[in-house]
């Protein structure tokens, strides 16, 4: 049976991961490859509605307990009805944020027991990991530049900024450092680009990854 390819794309805030998603997309339907850009927290229905539930600034803060058990109950709704399917299907699926969020979020930055990370993954992602996963770094005085920027335009455009980008520079340095150990932890599945270059430059590199651990060589196409 034909499957797909998945690849995920982590980092801190406004790293550039929904920029380099796209591109990645654009360029895989260019050779003919067929694919679906997804995100977590939502990608389904019933995800992107637990997703609201997260995001609102109205309820935060939830125990790192609490918000993982949403974002698992998302994500298993996520991998039932989009990821699972679309890679049967042969469909590549390139997912803005995944598990390792919640690794560095949850566990990492959070506080959340390793092993209640490592038992929701077992009964909700099972075999369902990654391919190939871009970790994008950028400088946590980056990232919130750029959030910032996005902010104003929110602000200007009269929406709230989420629960989660009313957190401090400390707070997105600890994520940075989260994400670059995960990476160290699986170099065979995660790549790490450095987000500060331009985005075109970006995506040549993300390709490149692409190609080297997911495509056969040219000689075995
Ligand atoms: N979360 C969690 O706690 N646990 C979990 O398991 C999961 C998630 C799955 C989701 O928020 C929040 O949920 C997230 C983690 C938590 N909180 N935070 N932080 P989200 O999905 O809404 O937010 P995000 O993932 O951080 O996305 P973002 O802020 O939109 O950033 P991004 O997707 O990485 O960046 P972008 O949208 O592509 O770009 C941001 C801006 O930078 C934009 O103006 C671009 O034009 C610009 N940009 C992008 N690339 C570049 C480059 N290369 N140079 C210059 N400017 C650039």
């Amino acid at each position: 049976m034909a499957s797909g390819r998945f690849i995920t794309f982590e980092g801190g805030e406004g790293s550039g991961k929904s920029t380099q998603a796209r591109l990645l997309a654009d360029s895989l339907l260019a050779r003919g490859i067929d694919c679906i850009v997804t995100r977590e927290p939502g990608g389904s229905p019933f995800a992107e509605q637990v997703r609201d539930l997260l995001l609102d600034p109205a309820t935060h803060p939830h125990s790192a307990l609490s918000e993982a058990l949403l974002f698992y109950a998302a994500r298993a709704d996520h991998l039932e009805k989009v990821i699972r399917p679309a890679l049967v299907g042969g469909r590549w699926v390139i997912c803005d944020r995944f598990s390792d969020s919640t690794r560095v979020y949850q566990v990492e930055v959070g506080g959340l027991p390793v092993d209640a990370f490592r038992a929701l993954e077992l009964i909700v992602v099972k075999l369902t990991y990654p391919d190939l996963t871009i970790v994008l770094d950028v400088p946590a005085e980056v990232g919130l530049a750029r959030a910032t920027t996005r902010r104003l335009a929110q602000a200007i455009a009269g929406e709230d900024a989420d629960a989660y980008e009313k957190r401090d520079a400390d707070f997105h340095a600890r994520l940075r450092d989260g994400f670059l150990e995960v990476a160290k932890a699986e170099p065979h599945r995660c790549s790490v680009l450095d987000g500060t270059k331009p985005p075109d430059v970006i995506a040549a590199e993300v390709l490149a990854q692409v190609d080297r651990r997911l495509l056969p060589p040219a000689g075995s196409r």
